[in-house]
């Protein structure tokens, strides 16, 4: 058995942007996770080899290269069923990322199904990505947007749900699993099981979870899941929507195109089987390869693991924050109710002059919105920086982002 140090050193030893250096010759420390994560070589490899030996378009031809790129691109099917847990792969539909799949949901879904007055209700601490197509629908439809409400410690108010759901009125409710801004882990247990009992859908926007924790959709219950490859060592443009079954075989296509029908006759067409209908066009082969060795890598892992490791930097971090002086960290103190993701502020500096004299020591951290401005006026807020981990951060390079921090609180006098 490997100490833990020394797997922290061999997967460092994956990812080759790590060895590079910034700015004024500084070794980078890359802690912009919730953004998007590096990539180990196994993930650049997979995407090389895919176009050296086997590109091809997949599900059209009969020859030999054809053959090997439709397998490659349906064994990821496979990885990711295995990976979430999900029983009939028919019910994965490969898309660009989370903000396809959710837009997916909301016109494929959505458009048939919401009427006038109808509620869908999502939170104050969602991703736009989660906020913006559903404003769309209800504008659309005559429908209305609820949201339930954060407390101080940045935990779902579910009183609020109870209150909605009690209207009778409510057909969707979407929330995700995991802030990310706020890293709460929200309590998807208790919302699933309300929604169920009151016979509403659930949306599960798994973008910061699954990278981060064990997710196994058959546990959830819920209807709809969410997820980006490349936040979990995935390449960019790939990802992934979950849909059971029976709720997908009542949706209606999305693009219209190659691949996704079964016959097109001059005014009317038929529709290819599951998962097919939704993936109409070329699809993105090789990222989908490649996010395969991501789910590969990962698993090696273990997803337990690398919660495990998470804890105890994030723990770690929260302990060197609080003694900075003027920082404010957002958030629940309850490490089993978050993830490896911290926003602070300190008070009268702006974010941007943080994250820019924490640039100068090589620490790529966010600062803005994140995408998130319903949660930023929720704040009283324009903006707040954020620190986020992964597999390969250490406490080291947490150390090296509290001195810069100390370096901040110094600069402005705090
Ligand atoms: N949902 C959540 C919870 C997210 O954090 C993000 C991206 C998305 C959806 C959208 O994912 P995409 O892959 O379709 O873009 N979050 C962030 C972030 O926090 N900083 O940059 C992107």
């Amino acid at each position: 058995m490997q100490s833990a140090q020394a797997t922290l050193e061999n997967i460092r030893k994956d990812f080759p942007i790590l060895n590079r250096t910034v700015r004024e010759n500084k070794t980078l420390v890359y802690l912009d996770n919730a953004s998007t994560t590096q990539k180990p070589n196994q993930v650049i490899d997979a995407i090389n080899d895919y176009y050296k030996n086997h590109n091809a378009n997949i599900h059209r031809a009969v020859y030999a290269l054809a053959e090997e790129a439709t397998e490659l691109y349906e064994k990821t099917r496979d990885k990711v069923a295995n990976f979430i847990n999900v029983k009939d792969r028919t019910e994965i539909i490969f898309v660009r990322g989370t903000t396809e799949a959710i837009n997916l949901v909301a016109y494929a879904w959505g458009r048939d199904k919401i009427e006038k007055d109808d509620i869908i209700v999502t939170t104050e601490y969602e991703h736009h990505s989660n906020i913006v197509p559903w404003q769309l629908l209800v504008q659309e439809k005559g429908a209305k947007l609820e949201y339930i409400r954060t407390d101080d410690n940045g935990e779902l108010i579910l009183d609020d749900l109870d209150k909605y759901l009690a209207t009778g009125k409510v057909k969707l409710v979407t929330f995700s699993l995991m802030s990310n801004v706020l890293g709460t882990i929200s309590n998807s247990d208790e919302i699933i099981s309300k929604c169920k009992a009151a016979g509403v859908l659930t949306l599960v926007d798994g973008a910061q979870a699954v990278p981060h924790m064990k997710v196994d959709i058959e546990n959830l219950g819920c209807d709809f899941f969410a997820f980006s490859g490349h936040k979990m060592l995935g390449p960019t443009g790939i990802g992934i929507l979950w849909v059971r079954k029976s709720v997908l075989e009542t949706m209606s296509p999305f693009h219209g195109g190659g691949d996704m029908i079964r016959e097109v006759h001059k005014y009317e067409t038929t529709w290819n089987d599951l998962p097919y209908k939704f993936e109409a066009g070329t699809p993105n082969i090789a990222d989908v390869v490649g996010f395969g060795a991501a789910i590969d890598y990962l698993s090696n892992i273990g997803m337990d693991s690398i919660r495990q490791h998470e804890i105890e930097l994030t723990k770690y971090a929260l302990e060197k924050f609080s003694q900075v002086k003027g920082l404010h960290v957002y958030g629940t103190p309850d490490i089993s109710k978050r993830g490896g993701v911290i926003s602070f502020n300190f008070a009268d500096v702006h974010p941007h002059d943080v994250a820019q004299i924490i640039d100068e020591e090589g620490i790529a951290i966010r600062s803005g919105h994140h995408c998130a401005q319903v949660l930023m006026e929720k704040l009283n807020v324009a903006a707040t920086s954020r620190a986020s981990f992964y597999i390969y951060n250490t406490k080291e390079e947490v150390d090296k982002l509290v001195d810069s921090l100390n370096k901040v609180a110094r600069i402005f006098k705090l």
